[in-house]
């Protein structure tokens, strides 16, 4: 009895593992094209530091669509986050 319960623990902690993964790899392999904050054609860690800029109220970009790295009409941290991923080799 004792252990079916761990085995039914993880296995649950492995469905909610795979659950949580899923919406950021999904969301992060999506880089709209013509998204480069800083335009020198490398989504990298740069953009990351644009991203974070604008969002400090230090930039005020005419074009906010080169920010929006996922589409979703919001730049926000997760567009950030995805410069890293990419930066990173992840996506
Ligand atoms: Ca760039
Ligand atoms: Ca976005």
């Amino acid at each position: 009895m004792r252990l079916i319960k761990k085995i039914a623990a993880c296995s649950l902690t492995a469905a909610i593992a795979v659950a949580a993964a899923v919406p950021f790899v999904s969301s992060a392999t999506m880089i709209v094209p013509g998204a480069d904050p800083n335009g020198d054609g490398v989504i990298d860690i740069a953009d990351a530091v644009c991203i974070y800029r604008v969002l400090a109220g230090k930039y005020d970009p005419d074009d906010w669509s080169k920010f929006d790295m996922d589409g979703n009409g919001v730049v926000s941290e997760a567009d950030a986050y995805i410069c890293q991923m990419r930066d990173a080799g992840v996506i």
